[in-house]
């Protein structure tokens, strides 16, 4: 599925860097999606919902598990959708060249996971003007509330609160925390790390961060800003607090690799619940997760149909999720779909 996902993906990006990402992914999965708006018509005779997506990119497990869950709502439903995709390679200048070239099209919706919170407002009032709605997914962005219509994703304040919680109960309420955290400027960065630290500012005066640097969101970096940590601080690091499983499963390589046992002599905190981060907790190298759901694709499309009829929708469309834990993980594992 990640192979598709990545070939489907490349064909995206070559076509962004022409400029536009017209059904560059529906293409592969319906021809109907090279259709022309005005063709666009459903056999029910309905004009069918034309809907533009601008994905961050595939940094992360969770992020190909989005992408796959959108893009296989899309294909289950090309009599009525005429889907459009583009991924922006973590930049967000390619993001707002998709969101421009959806808005020439003249898409329904736009449904948008920005990869930073700022530096929106003038394109999305573009879209505004232009009588389109944003859809943000997943992360938010820092605009007026005029400028979008609905946000369907996490409470990130609250999986940083949790977070703290846990390693709290890991820790006996003391001890030395590394944090890696996810890409600067992004909501559920920002958010996780509020959280967490307003947290640990409430209720645990014995917990401290003792450094805290960005991996980015990636196994690749995770590794990378844990090897130095470890360098730095050696076994005066009781705790990890990531802000994705994926950066996790980096640090748990670096761990490993300077003759640490991670779980054991350092505790693992970290937000996702990919099923990478359940084995590592079954084979005793990680402590908890902190679920966030990405399977968004119905309730993105739900909520995009709405819009097009007109329908009110709630500001904040709020995912549903938990905690897990080493203890259960061997049972949890086969029931995880990403
Ligand atoms: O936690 C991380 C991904 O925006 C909630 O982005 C999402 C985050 C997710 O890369 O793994």
């Amino acid at each position: 599925m990640k192979r598709v996902i990545a070939a489907i993906l490349t064909v995206c990006i070559a076509s962004l860097a022409l400029g536009g990402c017209a059904g560059a992914t529906t293409e592969k999965t319906t021809p109907a999606a090279t259709q022309s708006k005005a063709e666009a018509v459903s056999k029910a005779g309905n004009k069918k919902l034309t809907v533009g997506f601008a994905q961050i990119g595939q940094e992360s497990g969770w992020r190909d598990a989005e992408t796959a869950s959108i893009q296989f709502y899309a294909g289950q439903h090309v009599d009525t959708i005429d889907f459009k995709f583009a991924d922006a390679q973590q930049k967000q200048e390619n993001q707002i060249k998709a969101i421009k070239s959806f808005i020439e099209m003249g898409v329904d919706v736009i449904g948008l996971a920005p990869v930073v919170e700022t530096g929106w407002d003038a394109v999305f009032t573009e879209a505004k003007d232009a009588g389109i709605p944003i859809v943000l997914v997943d992360r938010k962005a820092k605009v007026s509330d005029d400028l979008y219509s609905t946000f369907i994703g996490s409470d990130f304040i609250t999986e940083g609160q949790n977070a703290a919680d846990e390693l709290a109960k890991l820790l006996n309420n003391k001890g030395n925390v590394v944090e890696l955290e996810g890409t600067v400027g992004a909501s559920a960065a920002n958010d996780r790390k509020k959280g967490f630290d307003d947290q640990l500012a409430a209720k645990y005066p014995d917990m401290k961060v003792i450094a805290s640097q960005t991996g980015d969101f990636t196994r690749a970096k995770g590794k990378e800003v844990m090897e130095s940590f470890l360098k730095t601080y050696g076994n005066k690091i009781n705790a990890v607090y990531a802000h994705n499983d994926d950066m996790m499963l980096g640090a748990i390589e670096a761990m490993k690799e300077a003759g640490m046992k991670p779980g054991k002599d350092i505790k693992t905190v970290s937000c996702d619940g990919v099923k990478g981060i359940f084995q590592a907790m079954v084979d005793g190298e990680a402590n908890v997760t902190v679920e966030c759901n990405p399977l968004l694709g119905p309730q993105f499309f739900e909520t995009c149909q709405k819009l097009k009829a007109g329908e009110s929708v709630e500001k904040w469309i709020k995912s549903q999720e938990s905690v897990f834990r080493a203890d259960t993980a061997a049972k949890d594992l086969p029931t995880r779909v990403y």
